[in-house]
C-alpha cells in the first residue's frame, strides 16, 4: 500500500526564495520603495532621522568600521525589508550607524554596511544594489564604495589602496529597469578623489573592471581586462555606482588590492592570501578611510 501523499515529503526543500508582493524579487515591486521601508526601519533602531554618508566594506575593509568613529547602533540586515542574508567570505550581515566627529563641533552621521549583496549569488540585481538605494532614501548624498581586488601593475602590493577612477561592467546587465538613461561620465566624482588626494598623496588611482565571477579570471581575461584599459578586476562595485549615480549620490570608490590579477605574478590566487593581506593592511585603510570620511563631511556635499 503506498502512503497517502499529503503534501512536500520532508526531504524536498520548501522553495526559498518566492516572490511575495512588496518583496525586492517580485518585478511588480518598485525597489526604491522598498529600500524606503528599509531606511524607515533604519531611521527608528538608530534615532537618526538621517544620514549623511554610506560606506559599503568589501573585502579586507571590514576591520575600519570601528576607525571612522562611535557606533551608535547597529542593524542585522535580516531586520531590514530586501536585504537578503550575506552569503560571501568576510562578510558580516549588519548596517551600523556612526557618529563621525565633525569639523566645526557638530556630528555627522554614517551608515556603515559591512556586507554586500553579490552579482555571482544569483539572486539578480536588485539585491547588489539594495544597500545603495537604502542609503540614499536614508538622506545620505555621498556613497563610498569599497572592495577587495586584484591588480594589474605589479608595483601594487597587495594591501594597496587605489582611487577608482571609472570603471568597465562587464556584467552584462545595470541595475536601471527599462528606458533608464543614466549619464556616467564623471560617475567616480573628481571633486572626491581630490579630497582622498588631500588625505594621501600616493594614492594610486585606476579603472575598475568588473566580472561576474566568483571564479578568478583567466590569465588571458586579465590581459584582456589590461587591454581594455582597466587596472583593478574584482567582482562588485559597477552596479552599485550606477545605482548610486542614478538616485543622484556622489560616489568614491576606493579598491584594495588584495593580490596581483591571475598570470601578473608567479604565483597561483589563495583566498586565504587575499584574506591576510586585507588584515595586514586594516590600520592603514583604516585611518585612510576615517580621514577621507571626514574631510568629505566636513566639505558638505557638492
Ligand atoms: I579580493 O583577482 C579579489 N577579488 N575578479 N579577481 C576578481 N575578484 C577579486 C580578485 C581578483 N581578488
Amino acid at each position: 500500500m503506498t502512503p497517502p501523499t499529503t503534501g512536500p515529503s520532508p526531504d524536498v526543500a520548501a522553495p526559498a526564495d518566492v516572490a511575495g508582493p512588496g518583496d525586492l524579487a517580485d518585478p511588480a515591486t518598485d525597489p526604491s520603495a522598498v529600500a524606503a521601508r528599509a531606511a524607515a526601519v533604519l531611521a527608528e533602531r538608530t534615532g537618526a532621522a538621517r544620514h549623511d554618508v554610506a560606506l559599503v566594506l568589501g573585502s579586507g575593509w571590514q576591520a575600519t568600521a570601528d576607525l571612522v568613529g562611535t557606533t551608535v547602533a547597529q542593524v542585522p540586515v535580516t531586520d531590514l525589508p530586501g536585504f537578503p542574508p550575506p552569503a560571501a567570505l568576510g562578510h558580516v550581515g549588519v548596517v551600523r550607524s556612526v557618529e563621525v566627529p565633525g569639523a566645526g563641533g557638530g556630528a555627522h552621521r554614517a551608515l556603515v554596511f559591512a556586507s554586500r549583496t553579490h552579482l555571482y549569488e544569483g539572486r539578480g540585481v536588485r539585491p547588489v544594489v539594495h544597500a545603495v538605494r537604502t542609503a540614499a532614501a536614508a538622506g545620505c548624498s555621498t556613497i563610498v564604495l569599497t572592495n577587495g581586488c586584484g591588480g594589474l601593475d605589479p608595483s601594487w602590493g597587495p594591501g594597496t589602496p587605489v582611487l577608482v577612477s571609472d570603471h568597465i561592467n562587464l556584467t552584462a546587465t545595470s541595475p536601471l529597469e527599462g528606458a533608464t538613461f543614466v549619464d556616467l561620465t564623471d560617475l567616480y566624482s573628481a571633486r572626491l578623489r581630490a579630497l582622498a588626494r588631500e588625505v594621501d598623496p600616493s594614492l594610486p588611482e585606476g579603472v575598475y573592471v568588473q566580472f561576474r565571477g566568483p571564479h578568478y579570471e583567466t590569465p588571458a581575461e586579465v590581459a584582456m581586462a589590461g587591454r581594455m584599459g582597466g587596472h583593478l578586476v574584482g567582482m562588485s562595485t559597477t552596479l552599485e555606482a550606477i545605482a548610486a549615480r542614478q538616485a543622484g549620490m556622489e560616489v568614491l570608490g576606493i579598491s584594495l588590492v588584495t593580490n596581483l590579477a591571475a598570470g601578473v605574478g608567479d604565483r597561483p590566487l589563495d583566498a586565504q592570501e587575499v584574506v591576510d593581506a586585507g588584515r595586514a593592511a586594516g590600520p592603514r585603510i583604516g585611518a585612510l578611510l576615517a580621514d577621507v570620511v571626514r574631510r568629505v563631511l566636513a566639505a558638505g556635499p557638492a
